[in-house]
């Protein structure tokens, strides 16, 4: 390995601000609104120019890593120049040992809207195995850093999950998903099934922060059936090094390059697991 824990921590904090700023400039005049796999899944200009920008400069820094972002990814799959989503990931990571993940804008439609939920997201991989993320906030000023084995922070103060024993205490979150009507009828149904039983279920718009407010015990937990690795990454990091868990839905090993989550304090997870898994089964 060519970079020690500070230089890593350093680089993803650096390469995630970089972004947050671009972001915070743009904020207000989203423009040049697309669509991608369906009229739910969308993309910017600003998507595009700040993943440009992001992998630009971490390609002059390291040149020898790999650059995996999520309108490239999207491009590729789009125009057929890659099969699958996997293919396409695979196409960009190229087969390099170091990995970089990208999502440029984390809550797009709350972009586009102006609701200022809204972050960049940044891991670094070295053999499959995430060892930094940042995640910021522009809106909010709120950077979120995890570093494997060594913790993680909220603007450098330590975080540490929740305590809330059980669901009735609890407050979840959720996303909805962007393929077809068809693909979100799933999640309402588990939503309308633990609303039941949590003290209450938000829909925050950004994987990658509700995942960060899980490690900041802001929320017990978070589900959501479809996300992407850079969605993931430094967010599920950012969980685990605050001392939370993290499952696939239905409670096997959690793994980015699987499409589900579930997020907890850690106390609250088998509840939770058990809870969507029912209510999957009855849906
Ligand atoms: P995005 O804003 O970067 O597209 C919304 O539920 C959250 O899920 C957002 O963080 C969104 O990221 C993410 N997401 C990514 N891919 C998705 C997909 N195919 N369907 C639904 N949400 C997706
Ligand atoms: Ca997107
Ligand atoms: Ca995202
Ligand atoms: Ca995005």
């Amino acid at each position: 390995m060519d970079l020690d824990v500070e230089a890593l921590r350093d680089a993803v904090i650096d390469v995630a601000l970089r972004g947050g700023e671009m972001l915070r400039q743009r904020f207000g005049s989203a423009s040049r609104v697309r669509t991608k796999s369906s009229r739910y899944d969308l993309v910017t200009e600003a998507d595009e120019a700040i993943e440009a920008e992001l992998t630009a400069y971490v390609r002059r820094q390291f040149p020898d890593h790999a650059v995996v972002g999520e309108e490239d990814v999207s491009r590729r799959v789009l125009s057929g120049q890659a099969a699958s989503r996997q293919g396409a990931v695979a196409q960009a990571a190229e087969g390099r040992e170091w990995e970089w993940l990208i999502d440029p804008i984390d809550g797009t439609t709350n972009f586009i809207h102006g609701l200022p939920i809204v972050a960049t997201s940044v891991a670094v991989m070295y053999r499959d195995e995430v060892l930094a993320g940042a995640v910021f906030n522009p809106m909010q000023d709120e950077l979120f850093v995890a570093v494997r084995r060594h913790g993680a922070t909220l603007n450098g103060r330590p975080l540490r999950v929740s305590t809330e024993e059980v669901l009735a205490e609890s407050l979840l979150a959720t996303g909805f998903q962007y393929d077809a009507v068809e693909g979100r009828r799933l999640n309402v149904e588990l939503f309308r099934v633990v609303l039941n039983e949590a003290r209450n279920v938000r829909a925050i718009g950004s994987a990658a922060l509700s995942l960060c407010y899980v490690g900041a015990g802001r929320l017990s937990g978070f589900w959501e059936l479809r996300l992407g690795p850079w969605d993931l990454a430094a967010g599920a990091l950012v969980v685990r090094e605050a001392g939370g868990r993290l499952s696939r839905l239905d409670g096997s090993p959690f793994d980015i390059w699987q499409p589900s989550v579930v997020a907890t304090n850690g106390r609250i997870h088998d509840q939770l697991v058990a809870l969507l898994r029912q209510a999957s089964a009855g849906a």
